[in-house]
Order: C-alpha cells, then structure tokens, then sequence
C-alpha cells in the first residue's frame, strides 16, 4: 500500500498496515465542514482506491465527528441558489468517491454526528458509535435542507418517517436507541476508534474483489429496476464468486477445516 502523498489542510491520512487512517483535522471548529474540507476529501477518497488500501478508517480529531455544514462559511460566503447547487455537487461527489469506492469504509463516531456530518457518516459502509456519539439532522433549526446526500442516505438508514421528524423537530439520538434504528451497527462502551479499527481488519481479510463487490455492488442496486439488479448481481457474482482467492476458502469448507458459521457460546 502507498499512501497518495496530497497536499491537505483540514484532514491527516496515515495508515496503519494495510488500513488507511482518514481524521478530520478541524477540532477547534468541531470539524465542520468547509469546501476546502471537502475538496480534500474527493482528492483522498479518489486516491485510496488505487493505493492499495485494504480498508479505510474515518475518524476525527477532537470531541465531535463533524458538526455538518460549515455555517459561518456559508453565512459570509452570501451564496446564491445555484453557488448553493454547486456546492452540493462537490459534496455528493465527495461522498459518492466514499460509497462506491469498492474500499471498506468503517466510520469512527464520536460527539455531534450531525447535519452532514451525518451525511458524510452516511456514506461508509459501517457506523460504530460510542456513548458519547449522537445523531441529528438541525437543519430545520437553522432553516436549511440537507445537501449532502441524506434524502437518499439517512432515509435508507433510518426511513422517511424517522427522518422527516428528525429534521421537522431536531430530535437527537444516541446510544441504544441510535443503535436500534440503524444509525449506527455498532455501539460500544469505550472508544469507537479501537472497534472501527478492528473491525477496518477484518474486512481486510475478505479478499479485494469481494470487498470490492460489496462496497459497490450493492449501492448500485438503489438506481436500478429489480430486473436490472438481479442481472448486475449475477453479473458480479460470476466474476466475484469464481475467482482465484475464493478458491482456497472453498477447499477449506470441503475439507472441513475452515471455520462455521455459528453464533459464540
Ligand atoms: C462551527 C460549526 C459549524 C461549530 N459551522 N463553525 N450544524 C449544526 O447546526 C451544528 C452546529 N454546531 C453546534 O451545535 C455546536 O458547535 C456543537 C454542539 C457541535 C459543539 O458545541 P461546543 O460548545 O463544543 O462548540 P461551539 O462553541 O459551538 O463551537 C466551537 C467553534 O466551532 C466555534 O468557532 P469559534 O471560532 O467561535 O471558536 C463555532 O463557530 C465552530 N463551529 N460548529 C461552522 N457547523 C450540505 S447541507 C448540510 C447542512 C447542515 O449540515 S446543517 C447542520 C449544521
């Protein structure tokens, strides 16, 4: 694995074996985000897939995940409806590099997950929480709408309805029953850092073309008809579930050496 060497000034990357470490680097702004940060997000999560990244960690420096939109940018900036369109733009393309990456994204989440922070939470493809992570969307508050992508994304994690009420009342969730509607598919009692990593590694054992498979495949399917997407999914599994690495892990199942799939006593 290399790391892309890419001039950033709001976000750190580093690595640790074959797992890229991507932190938000604005805690003193509780990592709000500004266009330069996501523009330094599309320039990282356009390199990571060709850098040989088994999987990739999303963190932040300081208390919060992200407290969404970077407000007072926005405020100053006196944008229009279409600069506002454009920067929407920028941010799907930030967060489309991140789903459909093929490269496991494992979101470590902490404090305020907020407007898009929750947005760019969204868009990994596993969420672990800690106690002191919640999740709202205050854009009705501020007389917004979200831009970056959770009319698509927080509504497929949670559905309309919860979403909705969300954003008309500001509701906050954390914990269990952030857990339960699918804000997050973890939650634990200390750091989400050491899970998101652990969990970062297991994913790197699943060869690459499977995990690229499932960290893109998958996403694809939303803007499909069904018959479309059980073609698309043969398709890849063809490809996928013939390949040379699946091999070895077949011949083990046959001999009965590889492990099964039971829940631990
Ligand atoms: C910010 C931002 C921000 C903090 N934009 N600068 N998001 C929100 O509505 C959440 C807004 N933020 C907050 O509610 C709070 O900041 C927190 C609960 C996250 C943290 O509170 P706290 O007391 O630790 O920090 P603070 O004093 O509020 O903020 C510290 C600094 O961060 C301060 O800057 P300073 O220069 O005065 O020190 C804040 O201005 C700055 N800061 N949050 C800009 N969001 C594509 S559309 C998406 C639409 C949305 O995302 S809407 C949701 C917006």
């Amino acid at each position: 694995m290399q790391l892309p060497s890419l001039e950033l000034k709001n976000i750190t990357l580093d690595r640790d074996d074959e797992i890229a470490i991507v932190s938000l680097d604005r805690a003193a702004k509780r990592n709000a985000l500004n266009a330069e940060t996501i523009e330094e997000l599309i320039s990282v999560f356009s390199a990571i897939p060709r850098s040989g990244a088994r999987a990739v960690v999303l963190r932040a420096e300081g208390d919060h995940f992200s407290a969404g939109l970077d407000l007072v940018e926005h405020h100053k900036q006196e944008r229009s409806a279409a600069d506002f369109m454009h920067v929407c733009l920028r941010w799907h393309e930030a967060f489309n590099k991140m789903e459909y990456s093929g490269v496991p994204v494992i979101a470590s989440l902490k404090g305020a997950t907020v407007g898009g922070g929750l947005e760019l939470a969204s868009a990994a493809h596993i969420r672990v929480a800690d106690q002191t992570t919640y999740f709202a969307l205050p854009e009705g508050q501020r007389g917004l709408f979200t831009g970056g992508g959770a009319t698509i994304r927080v509504a497929e994690l949670v559905g309309r309805a919860r979403m909705i009420d969300m954003m008309l009342t500001g509701r906050i969730y954390k914990a269990e029953e952030a857990l339960a509607v699918g804000l997050c598919q973890y939650l634990v009692k200390e750091d989400s850092e050491a899970k998101a990593l652990e969990i970062a590694k297991a994913t790197a054992s699943v060869p690459p073309l499977s995990n690229f498979a499932i960290c893109s495949a998958i996403s694809h399917t939303r803007n499909m008809s069904a018959l479309d997407a059980s073609y698309m999914e043969a398709f890849v599994a063809g490809v996928v579930n013939t390949q040379p690495a699946s091999n070895e892990r077949l011949a083990a199942f046959a001999d009965k050496t590889a492990a099964r799939v039971k829940p631990m006593t």
